[in-house]
């Protein structure tokens, strides 16, 4: 009979599967025995294969066996491999020795990149000069970033700033932090001003060891009654003198920018026992670190003043070159290149 012939062959398998679990004594070698019969193409399966030979009537009696057998076959396993992985556990504890002696593993600390760190000593020493930290966008209008800033389209002064245009036409990436000025003055205007505005600034640059397509700019801008240019000059070098240390030399000298008049740059010396200093300076043992001057009365009336009643000055210092003052840094480019190694230095 069909149903006595696979029965019975389901219970030789029982006894022989559990005979041979007995002498599988690790992990690896229980796990080849519950392969050998639960398998895919295992022994168990195989026998259970058998149900569709059986006659109708007597398949439940042979499903119900070949469910206790499955059971039966599956809790020993389970047993099985329980007292094997304790015998395991048991044997390491006993002969792997914990050496509590070596040294742990440090975890290596964060910390935060050079440019915010100077951002936030340029932050500090403007908060104490009563200077508030404001924020404008990196993409701009040309308006903005030119025409407002007394830079007609064709001005040969746009040349200084070769700049990125986006797909949309009037719309570019900033050249510099400027056009945050005409934003702040139409918000505040007819208020008095004191901000800096930080922020990345992006123009089409041969790259150098000074020069980067993206950089850091920190612009300046103050406008109220009876500013005037040794107002300028007051606070670059208060805040060169916190930022440098008074044994620096700040060196002001007169400039052209469309959007101030009279305007200045300033340069700071670089460190006189650094090997480097010629290649970095061209020769004059000097690096720019801003541009700066009174605020042209067309920008100041384009923000909403009137440059009768009001004046003011703005200035846009490189942060990233001031760090390289301080350290010597002898390329620019190592801000953005994400090598450890230079961020771990400061
Ligand atoms: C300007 O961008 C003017 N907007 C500054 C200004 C603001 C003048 C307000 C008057 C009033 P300039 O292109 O010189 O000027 O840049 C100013 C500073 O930004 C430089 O002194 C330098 O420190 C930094 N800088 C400019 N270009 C780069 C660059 N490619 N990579 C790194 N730093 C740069």
């Amino acid at each position: 009979m069909a149903d006595a012939t696979a029965t019975d062959q389901l219970r030789t398998l029982e006894t022989l599967a559990l005979g041979e679990l007995v002498g599988y004594a690790d992990e690896p070698a229980l796990r080849l025995w519950n392969t050998k019969f639960f398998g895919d193409k295992g022994l168990m399966k195989a026998a259970l294969g058998k149900l569709k030979d059986i006659p109708k009537d007597q398949r439940a009696a042979f499903g119900q066996e070949a469910n206790r057998v499955k059971l039966a076959l599956e809790t020993a396993y389970a047993t099985a491999l329980g007292t094997a992985k304790d015998a395991a556990l048991q044997h390491s504890l006993a002969t792997d020795k914990l050496d509590v002696t070596l040294p742990g593993r440090a975890t290596r600390r964060g910390r935060l990149h050079p440019a915010t760190t100077i951002l936030r000593d340029i932050y500090a020493i403007f908060a104490d000069l009563g200077f508030q930290v404001y924020r404008t966008r990196e993409i701009e209008t040309d308006d903005n970033n030119f025409e407002l800033l007394n830079m007609p389209p064709h001005h040969p002064a746009r040349d200084m700033w070769d700049t990125f245009f986006t797909t949309t036409p009037g719309t570019i990436l900033r050249t510099h932090t400027s056009p945050g000025q005409i934003h702040v003055m139409r918000e505040k205007c007819p208020d008095p001003i004191r901000v800096i505005l930080p922020g990345m600034c992006y123009r089409n640059e041969a790259i150098s060891t000074r020069s980067e397509i993206q950089f850091l700019q920190v612009e300046g801008l103050v406008i109220g009654e009876g500013i005037t240019m040794a107002d300028l000059k007051g606070t670059i070098t208060a805040f060169a003198r916190r930022m440098f240390g008074p044994e620096r030399q700040v060196r002001i000298r007169s400039s052209y920018f469309p959007f101030t008049e009279p305007s200045i740059e300033v340069d700071i010396d670089w460190p006189a026992d650094d090997p480097n200093r010629d290649r970095l300076t061209k020769g004059t043992g000097w690096l720019e670190i801003l541009g700066a001057g009174m605020i042209h009365p067309t920008v100041l009336r384009n923000g909403g003043y009137d440059p009768d009643k009001v004046t003011g000055f703005a200035f846009g210092m490189g942060p990233q070159r001031m760090l390289m003052l301080k350290h010597a840094i002898d390329d620019i480019r190592l801000f953005w290149q994400n090598d450890r190694r230079f961020a771990e230095q400061f």
